[in-house]
């Protein structure tokens, strides 16, 4: 059987565990087609956990997401259509990560998704913590003019700096707003509670003009009239969108694993329901982090954060 055939009923854990099964090709030759398609989105693992101020694991995500991953067809039987066929997607191994420099890292990250983009496919970097959408949304800026960046997140991660450092987990989108071609009112956060975003986070997203939408305030006024408002606001100018997706920023009941799990997020529905709407933006680039599996006894976790890039898949596919 040649390599990229997968029967369509299988014992779901055998094989090798590719990201839902899709092909491997390396990253350097994208233009190899699969099935004859030409590839159109390429899912990265980042198998990146440094610069936590809290709890660790998230490095282990990728093989966690990967295995979960062998549960989900392309085929959505609600709408009638095969993802796959809709989008040839395929598995590039995980970005060669180096944990004692977070600098480097940020370089190889940044490196990777620029040369996804170049070769005209969409890429979907799966985490590893927050602080990889530093290099990916750089990789992804030196792609396009104006870019926006929307992050999904229960914290705010606007902090400075800690003690001088400046690539940690709770920096990301601070980070962003700081690239030459990021206008910082093209930075949105949406999804914040909890009592850990600081009132220095919450002054320096004031200070630059990151917008961000607090669970109050998309519970009063419901989440599609503010998912569109932060799209709108994220998008308002821009040539291209980097969408963050924190999946801390669903309800801890629905992603216990994460190593900051807050009460009163996301529903699933509503993560799903939000990520298939973020994907019909077209973004140029997209991640899902801080999925760290020694704390997701069950598994949910992973199911949902694969469910979440098949909407978001989806969604970047037209649908
Ligand atoms: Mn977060």
């Amino acid at each position: 059987m040649p390599a990229d055939d997968q029967p369509t009923l299988r014992v779901i854990q055998s094989g090798v565990a590719t990201f839902f099964g899709r092909p491997m090709r390396d990253v350097t030759d994208l233009s190899v087609p699969v099935h004859g398609a030409a590839v159109k989105a390429a899912i990265a693992g980042i198998p990146w956990d440094e610069g936590n101020a809290g709890r660790n694991g998230a490095n282990y995500g990728p093989r966690s997401f990967r295995d979960a991953s062998s549960w989900f067809l392309g085929y959505n039987c609600q709408e009638d259509y095969d993802l796959w066929d809709l989008l040839p997607t395929v598995d590039v191994g995980d970005v060669p990560i180096m944990p004692p420099n977070a600098a480097r890292t940020m370089d190889l990250i940044a490196d990777h998704v620029e040369a996804v983009r170049r070769q005209g496919v969409f890429p979907l970097s799966v985490g590893g913590n927050h602080s990889l959408a530093i290099g990916a949304a750089r990789g992804a800026a030196r792609t396009v003019g104006r870019m926006g960046y929307l992050s999904i997140d229960a914290h705010l991660d606007t902090a400075v700096d800690w003690d001088g450092e400046t690539l940690g987990s709770g920096c990301p989108t601070i980070r962003a707003a700081e690239i030459d071609n990021v206008d910082p009112k093209n930075v949105v956060v949406f999804g914040i509670h909890g009592w850990l975003n600081p009132r220095d986070q919450v002054e320096s997203a004031r200070d630059l003009g990151i917008g961000w939408y607090g669970q109050q305030q998309i519970d009063e006024r419901g989440l599609d009239e503010c998912l569109e408002e932060a799209i709108a606001r994220a998008t308002d100018g821009v040539d291209g969108l980097y969408v963050s997706l924190d999946m801390d920023s669903i309800d801890a009941s629905a992603f216990p694993g994460t190593g900051t799990p807050e009460p009163g997020g996301f529903t699933a529905k509503q993560a799903l329901h939000i990520a298939r709407r973020l994907g019909r933006t077209a973004p140029v680039a997209a991640d899902l982090v801080e999925l760290a599996p020694v704390y997701d006894l069950s598994g949910i976790s992973a199911r949902l954060a694969c469910g979440l890039a098949m909407e978001l898949l989806s969604g970047v596919a037209g649908k």
